[in-house]
């Protein structure tokens, strides 16, 4: 069933031959080769793996994108032009990984995400509180904090994730009402302060498995899931999109 977004976060994992062989898996099941799939493979390997996406539905993502100039001395980095190049569809913006370990920040990230839409990358932008900032209640400040740049954006096609720190890779799921909540304050923030008003889509990420797919795809405004771990298993990543 389309409506539903769904992107696998393979994070830094895989090999040549096993991102290969996991592709090639999910290119042969009709659940995940839909255009409303996608995969977020390591930078090094989008090149490989469009050429064997070539004809197929599955979406193309990639898990960072430069803040700087689209060429120019930025060594290591890897720009909007060159994602959108070998064919990427998304790309994952300030996740948590890189907001805690790469000290990314807003106006770093205001950047990317305006680097990604010049270059016609949808850029995913992530937002989510740690525990400590659940646990102290100021939560809902804190995803406000982030999604701020996007009163910066003057137009474009977006999405947001919202992955909840505590729940990511720990096994922790926020419950349905938890998830409810932060996406609805998502959207109604989205429409008071961004420009692009319309059809703002909030994605899902957080320990997502198989098992408790289907409640979270079904939970009201949510639009979509971001699936790191059970991601990389064909067979778990087909019944989570066989449950968007
Ligand atoms: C959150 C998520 C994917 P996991 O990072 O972005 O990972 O599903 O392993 O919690």
């Amino acid at each position: 069933m389309a409506g539903k977004l769904i992107i696998g976060n393979w994070k830094m994992n895989t090999r040549a031959q096993s991102a290969q062989s996991l592709l090639d898996a999910l290119l042969a099941d009709s659940e995940c080769n839909q255009s409303w799939v996608g995969v977020a493979a390591p930078s090094v390997y989008l090149a490989m793996l469009a050429q064997r996406l070539q004809g197929a539905s599955l979406q193309l993502a990639a898990q960072d994108v430069s803040g700087f100039a689209n060429d120019g001395a930025y060594t290591g980095d890897v720009s909007a032009a060159m994602l959108r190049d070998v064919g990427c569809t998304y790309v994952l913006v300030g996740h948590s990984e890189r907001r805690q370990y790469f000290a990314e920040s807003n106006p770093l990230l205001l950047a990317k995400m305006n680097n990604a839409l010049a270059a016609g990358v949808v850029p995913v932008l992530c937002v989510g509180e740690t525990l400590e900032q659940r646990e102290q209640g100021d939560y809902l400040q804190v995803i406000y904090q982030q999604l701020s740049i996007l009163v910066d954006i003057d137009a474009g096609d977006y999405l947001i994730a919202y992955e909840p720190v505590w729940a990511i890779g720990t096994g922790k799921v926020a419950t349905l009402e938890q998830i409810a909540e932060i996406h609805s304050a998502i959207k109604t923030w989205c429409l008071q302060n961004a420009k692009p008003s319309a059809n703002i889509r909030v994605l899902y990420g957080g320990s997502v498995k198989a098992e408790n797919a289907e409640s979270i795809l079904k939970t009201d405004n949510v639009d979509g899931a971001l699936v790191g771990g059970a991601s990389l298993d064909a067979g778990s990543f087909r019944m989570i999109c066989q449950a968007a």
